[in-house]
C-alpha cells in the first residue's frame, strides 16, 4: 500500500485528476471522497483476488452466510482502520487540507436491514474476515435501505432512503456473473429412462445480477465476499408488456421488507426469498463445480447459514438442484442437504414467526413447492411412526398445514444445526416454543451468544477509550478481546478512573454538540445520560421508559423537597411503517419532551430528547455517550439485544430485565455492576400460561400508576386530544400483554438506586469499568468462533497477519 503519505499524496492527486476530470482546485469534497473510496477500493483487489485464489487452491470449507439484512452503515473508516492506513491516509489528507472526519461523513449508511438482526450479521462480516475464517455473506442490494425518518409535529414521517444516489463506491458489479432466476410457469412431469424428470416451463425469469464488495479483516491478508444481488429484466422475456414487465422485475430489489399486509406485497416478499436464495445457491453450486466433479461431497466443502427464516428456501433450492440437476436419489440429496444447512432463530414472538399461504407459494414457485411437499409428507411419516395416532401432534409439526407453509418448521427439519441467540433464549427454544422438535432432534439445538465487533463499536467508536486501554493494558485486546479483563485490575486507580471520567465528558459533550445542532436542545452533560436506541417494539417497553419520566415530572411538580440526579433521557427509534401502536408511542415521547423540556420547573433537572432517523452511523456517536443504558424488554421476549452488549463495552451501566443476553452481562459485569429489575422469564410465561394478572388491580391500588396512565387521557398534554387512547386501553382494556404496569414499581426503584449510585462518582467508574472490563466475551469474534468450531467446520487460513 501507501509507504509515506507523500507517496499517497501523489497517488491521490493523480487518482483525482483520473477519476472526476478535474484538477485539485476545482474539486468539491465529495470528489475527494470519491476519490479515495476507489483509491482504497482498487488496493484492496490485489489482495481480494488473492484471497479468492488461495480459498480456490486449498479448497478449504467455505461458510455462506444467507440473510436478507446486512446493516452495514459506513465504510470508509473501517477499511481505512482494518487496512491499517489510517493514520497515513489522515497525514496526507491534512497537508492538502483535506479533513479525513469531513470526508467520513459524506457516505451514505448501507442501511440494508431493521435492526439486530441485519446489524449482527454485519458484525460476522467483519469478525470472519479479521479470523482470516473462509466466510462470504449473501444479500440483496436494496434500491433503498430502511426508510429515513423525520419527525414532523411529533409523529414519525418515513422518506425513501436514497444511499445509491451518488454511487457506492465499494461495491463491483458482475455483469457476467448473473444468474437467472425462474418464477410462475408450470412443472412438466415426464418419465426418461426409468427416472421421473421435471421441467419448469413457462416461466417468467428475472436476473439476479451480483455486486460484490470487498470485507476486509482487521490487518490480515484476508479479503472475504460480501455478494449483494440486484434484480434487473432478464435478457430473454416471455411476458410481453416489457414496461410492466421491467417494474415488476426491479421492485423485487427496490425495497427492504415491502409492505406485507396485502397479498401483493406477500407475494413481492416470497419473491424477494426465493431470488436470494436460487441466486446465491446457484452462484455457490457454480464455483464448487470449477473444483469438483460432482456434488456428491457438497458438505464437507460448503456450508450454508441461514439467518432466520428468510432463506430457509436453500433447503428445497439445493433439493432442487441435487435431484434435477445432478439427478440423485432422494436420499442422497437429502442427506446432503441437511449436513449444508444451519440455521438461527432470532425470536419467539408468534407474530414474527413465517407462514406462506400455499395459494401464494405453490403457483409462484411451482417445483419448490413439489419439493416442500415432499419434505412435509416424508417428515410427516416419520412423525407417525414415532407417535402412532397422535393426530394433533403431527398437525401442529408438520411443515404444510391449514394452507399454510411454516417456514420454521422446514428450517428445523433440514438442516444440521439450530441455534438461539442467547443462552435463555436457546433455553426458551429448547422446552418451550420449539420443544416438540427438541424431543426429536435434541442433537441440532444449540446456543450461540451473539456478539458485536469490538473493532467498529469500541476501536472505532470511541478512540478516547480505545487509547487509554492501549495506554494501560497494551494493543492486544484488539485481536484477544478477552484481554480486556485485565482493565480490572485499574478499579482502585484513581488516576485512572478520573480518565475514565473525562472521556466519558468529552463523549457527551460531542453527543450534546450534535443535539444542540440538530434538535436545538441543550443537554447538560453533568446530567446522567440515559438512552434507549432500538426499533420501537410494544414488547421492547420503550413505554414503561416514557412513563417514568411522567412521573418524575410529576415528583418534581408535586413535591418541592424531591431531589433527584439532573438527567437526560435520549431515545432512538424507528417504527415499522404499519405499526400503528409504535408510533403512537413515538408521539408520546415526542409530546412529553416537549412538556417537561420547557417547563421551567423542570427543566434544569429533566430532558427528553428523540433523536431523529437512528441509525448505524448515528449510534457509533451514541453508545460511547451512555451512562445508563434501558434493556427493559418484558422478560423473554428479547431474543438476546446486541445494543446491550456496545453500551457496556463502552462502560454505560445496564438498566435491564433478566432477558436475553442482559443475563450474561450480569454475569460477565457482576452482580454489582448492573441494574435488574422486573419480573423473570418463568414469571411472564407462567401468567402467560395460568393467567393470574390483572393490570387493573396495579392502575387502583398503585396511585403513582393511576396519575401517569390517566394522563394519558386526561386533558394533561392539552392538544392531545383522544391520540393516546389506544395505549391506555392497551394498558387497560387489553390487560397490558408486556407487563408495563407490573413492572412498574420495580422500575421506579431500581432507577431511584441507579441515580443515587451516580452521586457517588468513584463508585460508579469503578462499575463501569467493571462492564468494560467484562465485555470481551461479546465480541462477536468469540460468537463466530464458536460458530466455526462446532457448526461450520470451518478453520483459518494460513495467512501472515500484519504486525502493525
Ligand atoms: C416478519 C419479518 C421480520 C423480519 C425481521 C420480523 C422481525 C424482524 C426483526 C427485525 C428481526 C430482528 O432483528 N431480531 C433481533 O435479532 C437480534 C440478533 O439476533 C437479537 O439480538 C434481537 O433480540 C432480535 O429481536
Amino acid at each position: 500500500m501507501f509507504s509515506d503519505r507523500d507517496e499517497f499524496k501523489e497517488e491521490f492527486l493523480k487518482k483525482l485528476e483520473m477519476t472526476c476530470g478535474k484538477s485539485f482546485g476545482e474539486s468539491t469534497e465529495r470528489d475527494h471522497y470519491f476519490t479515495l473510496g476507489n483509491m482504497i477500493r482498487e488496493h484492496v483487489s490485489t489482495e481480494w483476488i488473492n484471497t479468492n485464489e488461495r480459498y480456490r487452491i486449498d479448497r478449504e470449507k467455505q461458510v455462506y452466510y444467507l440473510s436478507i439484512e446486512f446493516l452495514l452503515g459506513r465504510l470508509l473508516h473501517h477499511n481505512l482502520m482494518n487496512l491499517g492506513i489510517e493514520q497515513v491516509v489522515k497525514d496526507g489528507l491534512a497537508d492538502l487540507g483535506i479533513d479525513l472526519n469531513r470526508l467520513e461523513e459524506i457516505e451514505a449508511d448501507a442501511g440494508l436491514g431493521n435492526g439486530g438482526l441485519g446489524r449482527l450479521a454485519a458484525c460476522f462480516m467483519d469478525s470472519l474476515a479479521s479470523l482470516n475464517l473462509p466466510g462470504h455473506g449473501c444479500g440483496i442490494r436494496y434500491k433503498h435501505g430502511l426508510f429515513e425518518q423525520k419527525i414532523v409535529d411529533g409523529y414519525q414521517v418515513e422518506l425513501p432512503e436514497q444511499w445509491l444516489r451518488n454511487g457506492h463506491v465499494w461495491e463491483v458489479r458482475k455483469a457476467d456473473l448473473a444468474i437467472e432466476v425462474p418464477f410462475w410457469g408450470k412443472v412438466e412431469t415426464t418419465e426418461e429412462n426409468g427416472r421421473l424428470v421435471f421441467r419448469h416451463v413457462n416461466a417468467e425469469t428475472i436476473s439476479a445480477v451480483p455486486y460484490d464488495m470487498p470485507v476486509v479483516g482487521y490487518k490480515t491478508d484476508t479479503i472475504n465476499t460480501l455478494r449483494l444481488w440486484n434484480a434487473e429484466p432478464s435478457p430473454y422475456p416471455v411476458n410481453h408488456d416489457i414496461l410492466k414487465y421491467k417494474r415488476d422485475t426491479e421492485s423485487v430489489s427496490e425495497f427492504l421488507y415491502p409492505d406485507d399486509t396485502h397479498d401483493e406485497g406477500k407475494i413481492l416478499r416470497l419473491k424477494q426469498q426465493y431470488f436470494l436464495v436460487s441466486a446465491s445457491i446457484r452462484s455457490i453450486v457454480r464455483s464448487y463445480r470449477k473444483q469438483h466433479s460432482s456434488l456428491r461431497n457438497f458438505h464437507e466443502y460448503v456450508s450454508i447459514h441461514i439467518n432466520d427464516t428468510h432463506p430457509v428456501l436453500a433447503i428445497p433450492e439445493l433439493m432442487r438442484i441435487l435431484l434435477d440437476e445432478e439427478e440423485m436419489g432422494w436420499e442422497e440429496a437429502w442427506n446432503i442437504t441437511v449436513h449444508t444447512i444451519a440455521y438461527t432463530n432470532h425470536t419467539t414472538l408468534s407474530e414474527a414467526l413465517e407462514k406462506w399461504p400455499v395459494r401464494i407459494f405453490q403457483p409462484l414457485l411451482p417445483r419448490i413447492y413439489m419439493i416442500v411437499n415432499e419434505i412435509n409428507e416424508r417428515f410427516c411419516r416419520v412423525l407417525w411412526e414415532r407417535y402412532p395416532g397422535d393426530w394433533k401432534r403431527i398437525e401442529d409439526m408438520a411443515i404444510i398445514a391449514h394452507d399454510q407453509v411454516k417456514m420454521a418448521h422446514l428450517a428445523l427439519v433440514g438442516s444440521l444445526s439450530v441455534n438461539g441467540v442467547a443462552a435463555l433464549h436457546t433455553e426458551i427454544l429448547k422446552n418451550r416454543e420449539m420443544n416438540q422438535f427438541y424431543e426429536i432432534f435434541p442433537d441440532k439445538f444449540n446456543n450461540k451468544t451473539n456478539g458485536i465487533t469490538h473493532r467498529r463499536w469500541l476501536l472505532k467508536a470511541n478512540p478516547l477509550l480505545s487509547d487509554l486501554i492501549n495506554e494501560s493494558i497494551g494493543a492486544g485486546w484488539i485481536r484477544e478481546p478477552e484481554k480486556l479483563r485485565e482493565l480490572a485490575d485499574f478499579k482502585n486507580d484513581r488516576v485512572f478512573l478520573d480518565q475514565l471520567h473525562q472521556i466519558k465528558q468529552l463523549n457527551k459533550e460531542k453527543l450534546a454538540k450534535r443535539i444542540q445542532e440538530q434538535h436545538g436542545i441543550i443537554a447538560d452533560t453533568s446530567s446522567i445520560f440515559d438512552i434507549q436506541v432500538k426499533r420501537l417494539h410494544a414488547y421492547k417497553r420503550q413505554l414503561l421508559n416514557i412513563l417514568h419520566v411522567m412521573h418524575l415530572y410529576n415528583r418534581l411538580k408535586e413535591d418541592s423537597n424531591f431531589r433527584m440526579h439532573p438527567r437526560t433521557f435520549i431515545f432512538g427509534a424507528k417504527a415499522s411503517p404499519g405499526y400503528y401502536y409504535a408510533k403512537k408511542i413515538i408521539k408520546l415521547i415526542n409530546t412529553v419532551a416537549e412538556k417537561v423540556n420547557y417547563d421551567p420547573q423542570t427543566r434544569d433537572v429533566l430532558k427528553v430528547i428523540f433523536l431523529e432517523n437512528y441509525r448505524v452511523s448515528l449510534a457509533e456517536e451514541i453508545f460511547p455517550a451512555a451512562d445508563i443504558s434501558e434493556q427493559i424488554s418484558t422478560a423473554s421476549k428479547e431474543a438476546s439485544g446486541t445494543g446491550n452488549m456496545k453500551f457496556m463495552m463502552n462502560g454505560a451501566l445496564t438498566v435491564g430485565t433478566l432477558d436475553g443476553a442482559n443475563i450474561e452481562i450480569k454475569e460477565k459485569a457482576g452482580d454489582g455492576n448492573i441494574f435488574i429489575f422486573g419480573l423473570t422469564a418463568d414469571e411472564v410465561l407462567s401468567f402467560y400460561q395460568n393467567g393470574g394478572y390483572n393490570s387493573r388491580e396495579y392502575y387502583h391500588h398503585d396511585k403513582r400508576i393511576r396519575q401517569v396512565v390517566d394522563q394519558l387521557v386526561n386533558g394533561f398534554f392539552p392538544d392531545a386530544d383522544d391520540e393516546f387512547e389506544p395505549i391506555f386501553d392497551s394498558l387497560l382494556m387489553e390487560n397490558d400483554q408486556y407487563f408495563v404496569l407490573r413492572d412498574f414499581a420495580s422500575y421506579i426503584n431500581i432507577q431511584k438506586e441507579a441515580g443515587k449510585a451516580y452521586e457517588d462518582r468513584e463508585h460508579w467508574l469503578k462499575m463501569s469499568l467493571m462492564n468494560i472490563a467484562g465485555s470481551g466475551y461479546f465480541s462477536s469474534d468469540r460468537t463466530i468462533s464458536e460458530y466455526a468450531r462446532e457448526i461450520w467446520k470451518i478453520r483459518p487460513a494460513g495467512v501472515e497477519m500484519m504486525n502493525k
